[in-house]
């Protein structure tokens, strides 16, 4: 390593970097990280417009939606489709993959780049490709593909239920597209983290986050496989006249539920591990106290990680297999509560006995364990295939994985932004405006998803344009409760605008942050500028201890960062 370190800096010292280069084609981890960031944040708006716009036809069916104009039933499957495909993969793996992923890790353990930043690069430029593809998804003729994000067969394996042909083969091209980056971008977290840790960072010395997104990856890259097949054969169902997965063709579309569902679970794990992450460095320093009990959260991240394999059929305990299997995957599911608990409980122990500090940030990682909290325990409900055959498709499992991933992909993706901000940009963002931002964000989606419990226990099924055309379900008291989580998705996205208006305002105006480590946390992107120039580091940082030791007893300070030596 210690000859690319040296040739790394030589090259740089010989010329000032264009633009072009600096910006475009950019080598610097910090900077693919900030790409990846911001094409993330674009279609995170794309997604949340969409969600307004099927909202808005569900709480006033048949009238013109503000800014979009009238729905039809057509676009409403086009659109909730990809708010959902947009929203998990271009959204939150992104932003909490791939764009905390790159910033943190070499920052995090202390090394000077990647180990391979050209495939960092291209990892960059194939998920750029693939937000091209998808959005020309929605610009060819009729536009959008509708099969849900799930694209069940048989449905989306015969091209004429699709508004176009079009639409869905660019939609399941993005998506391999966006696989190939992310599977590339996972090549380089795990080779950087296992090959050029600091001097004396050991195994447990590495801060929480960096495992997590590490090991999201590795999960990634475990379960991505099935899916990309999967992907394929249904191109060729929908293209060269295949029948893998459809009937009248001899397929099998259970074979399709099995495919994405071996994906689609570990999946949930590879968004929200590095979330945890994120929170576990907010509320170590915003209590000053030591994450009770690493090596359980680092062991437990271990078993979750596995379990999440064996837990894929409970998306399909209705979908006629074997009562006698739906049973098994009851009891991994709820297995599988368990270390998320145990999670749960070591981060209340650390907040426990705190000097905590309400930061934005600290609001931010609090919200998140709080909401969370109520997405998991909804989930056991779903698990339980007794229970699920009542709940199935209904707005119930609507409201409880919004319950997850909001939390996961907005909630502590904002602690982390609000926490990382100084770093990033060299500049504070505003903690009052901060403040309005996270309570409008907590209300706003309460009321959203709350009353969609509601709803869904009533009876609501999802993927229903118009629910006026369903006697039993066009009572009043219901359509009240989808008014309400109408008005509050309007709510939710109007404080959004406060966010943006201080993170842009404060990236060029923003109170400037004149020391290195302004929060006094102990890890090691904390040594390092703000911002950190390309190469991270004056001095490259030897490490002596672990990332949590705060208020150690006998100690002046109450923190004691991971590079210094007594
Ligand atoms: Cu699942």
């Amino acid at each position: 390593m210690a000859t690319t370190h040296a040739e790394h800096h030589d090259h740089h010292d010989h010329h000032e970097m264009s633009f072009w280069e600096k910006y475009i084609f950019p080598l610097d981890h910090k900077v693919i990280g900030m790409q990846y960031l911001f094409t993330g944040i674009l279609m995170g708006i794309v997604g949340a417009f969409f969600s307004y716009v099927f909202r808005m036809q569900l709480a006033f069916p048949g009238v013109e939606v503000p800014l979009f104009g009238l729905v039809t039933s057509a676009q409403y499957n086009s659109l909730i489709t990809n708010h959902g495909t947009i929203m998990i993969f271009w959204f939150a793996m992104p932003i909490l993959v791939a764009a905390f992923g790159n910033y943190l890790i070499p920052l995090m353990i202390g090394a000077d780049d990647m180990v391979f930043p050209k495939i960092n690069r291209l990892s960059y430029q194939i998920f750029l490709l693939s937000v091209v593809v998808l959005v020309a998804s929605f610009l060819v003729h009729n536009g959008g593909f509708g099969g849900a994000w799930t694209a069940y067969p048989p449905l989306s394996a015969k091209a004429e239920y699709n508004l176009t042909p079009w639409g869905s083969i660019l939609w399941l091209v993005a998506v391999v597209l966006e696989f190939v980056a992310f599977l590339l971008g996972g090549i380089n977290f795990i080779t950087t983290l296992m090959n050029s840790r600091a001097k004396g960072m050991k195994m447990m010395d590495i801060p929480i986050v960096c495992w997590m997104i590490v090991l999201a990856s590795i999960l990634f890259m475990a379960s991505a496989g099935p899916l990309i097949a999967g992907a394929a054969m249904l191109l060729f169902d929908q293209t060269i006249g295949t029948g893998f997965f459809d009937p009248a063709r001899g397929g099998d579309p259970i074979l399709w539920q099995h495919l994405f569902w071996f994906f689609g679970h570990p999946e949930v794990y590879v968004v929200f591990l590095p979330a945890m992450g994120i929170v576990a460095e907010v509320i170590t320093t915003f209590s000053r106290k030591k994450l009770f009990a690493y090596k359980v959260v680092l062991f437990t991240t271990f078993a979750t990680g596995i379990l999440s394999f064996f837990v894929w059929a409970h998306h399909q305990f209705i979908a006629g297999i074997d009562p006698r299997l739906a049973n098994i995957f009851t009891v991994t599911t709820l297995l599988i509560s368990i270390p998320i608990a145990e999670m749960l409980f070591v981060y209340i122990a650390t907040l426990y006995g705190g000097a905590i500090e309400l930061t934005t940030a600290m609001l931010f990682a609090l919200g998140f364990l709080a909401t969370f909290l109520i997405g998991g325990v909804t989930g056991v409900f779903l698990g339980a295939s007794g229970a699920d055959i009542y709940f199935h498709d209904t707005y119930f499992v609507l409201a409880h994985f919004h319950y997850t991933f909001v939390p996961i992909a907005v909630i502590a993706v904002f602690a982390g932004l609000y926490y990382w901000f100084p770093k990033m940009f060299g500049r504070f963002m505003n903690e009052t405006l901060g403040k309005i931002h996270f309570w409008g964000t907590m209300v706003g989606f309460n009321g959203i998803f709350m009353p969609l419990f509601f709803t869904g226990a009533a009876g609501d099924h999802r993927r229903i344009f118009d629910y006026s055309n369903f006697p039993e379900l066009a009572v009043s008291s219901l359509q009240h409760l989808r008014i309400v989580a109408t008005v509050c998705v309007v709510i939710t996205i109007l404080f959004q605008f406060v966010f943006f208006f201080n993170f842009i305002y404060s990236m060029f105006r923003g109170r400037k942050c004149l020391e290195n480590n302004p929060w006094k946390a102990n890890s090691l992107e904390w040594v390092a500028s703000c911002p950190p120039p390309h190469g991270n580091f004056a001095v490259m940082p030897e490490v002596y201890r672990g990332a949590y030791e705060y208020s150690v007893p006998g100690r002046e300070l109450d923190y004691w960062p991971q590079n210094e030596k007594v």
